[in-house]
């Protein structure tokens, strides 16, 4: 009972998938090879990737034949996929904790941060953003707006300015006010321009300079809503600069909810947040079942 009102409730029923829908109509009809070639088709429409649509439907064919009650697929799938996705390891108490925000453009970055530091917040804790997004002016309106509507301090410098020198900046700062949480926002840069990506190495030694295992936590943000480039965004990234965890956003509007096994599965890197809308309480931390049970729902 507790369970059925908790999925009810779940914000991961945000996610739009008709995954499961799909999966339950064609096994209704009669059974047989044309069935699981179409169930191979829908779990790689959904971004599940082929060769992980293949295992599955492989699977599946083996398990039908001791079990072939179709009420079974949906939780047999499940119990396959959920064992893809790993914990992440237990964080490390740093004072002040330094957190970088990277990604492509447009992928959620600036809004995520304003999600996590008002999270910070509702803990208690002392939450300082740098603006070091320096390359549009926009950019630090957008998250000044965003500091003074949850009420947090900004360290900002004038557009163009380096922004690792707002890092310097804003590190310092955070030693100085004891802060508990320093949340770096970045520019949207594409993966592709090396130029950009080794920006990002500078950042890094930045902030190492002022507290020397900074940052504690560099995050990847994912727009779910591009499917399968997020894997090749998240593998480049990741060679540029150890990405430790993933905040998977647009999730809500998503029909490419899928990608998140696939990244678990080829990159190991927890995903760690997932944005399910665009207001400070649409960031909510992973939960794999949960997820899968929105993935797979039976109906809407
Ligand atoms: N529906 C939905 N929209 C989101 C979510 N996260 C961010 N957005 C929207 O996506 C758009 C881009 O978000 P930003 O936070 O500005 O993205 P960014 O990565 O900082 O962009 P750049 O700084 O230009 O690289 C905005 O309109 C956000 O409101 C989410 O989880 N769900
Ligand atoms: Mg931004």
């Amino acid at each position: 009972m507790f369970s059925f009102i908790k999925k009810l409730f779940s914000p991961f029923t945000k996610i739009k998938s008709l995954l499961g829908q799909k999966i339950l109509s064609l096994f209704s009809k009669k059974i047989d090879e044309t069935t699981f070639l179409a169930l191979e088709q829908l779990l790689y429409e959904a971004d599940l990737g082929p060769a992980l649509a293949l295992e599955l439907t492989e699977k599946l064919k083996t398990h039908m034949r001791k079990d072939p009650n179709p009420e079974n697929i949906i939780p047999f799938l499940k119990s396959e996929l959920l064992p893809s996705f790993i914990s992440p390891p237990p964080i490390t108490d740093h004072h002040p904790h330094i957190i970088l925000i990277v990604g492509v453009n447009g992928s959620g970055k600036t809004t995520s941060i304003a999600k996590l530091a008002s999270h910070y917040k509702s803990l208690n804790k002392n939450v300082l953003i740098a603006a070091a997004d320096t390359f549009r002016a926009a950019a630090v309106e957008q998250l000044s707006t965003w500091a003074q509507k949850i009420d947090i301090d900004i360290i900002k410098s004038k557009p163009d300015s380096d922004p690792s020198s707002v890092v310097f900046d804003a590190l310092s700062a955070a030693k100085a006010r004891n802060s508990d949480i320093v949340l770096i926002d970045t520019a949207g840069r594409l993966q592709t321009k090396t130029d950009l990506m080794q920006e990002l190495s500078k950042i890094r030694r930045t902030c190492q300079k002022q507290i020397p295992d900074s940052p504690h936590e560099t995050l990847l943000v994912l727009d779910a809503t591009i499917g399968q480039n997020a894997l090749d965004q998240a593998r480049i990234f990741h060679q540029f600069t150890p990405i430790t965890g993933i905040i998977l956003t647009k999730l809500d509007g998503s029909s490419k909810a899928g990608i998140a096994i696939p990244i678990q599965r080829e990159l190991k890197i927890p995903i760690l947040w997932v944005g399910l809308g665009e207001k400070e309480a649409d960031l909510i931390p992973f939960n794999a079942s949960d997820y899968l049970d929105a993935l797979l729902k039976p109906s809407e």
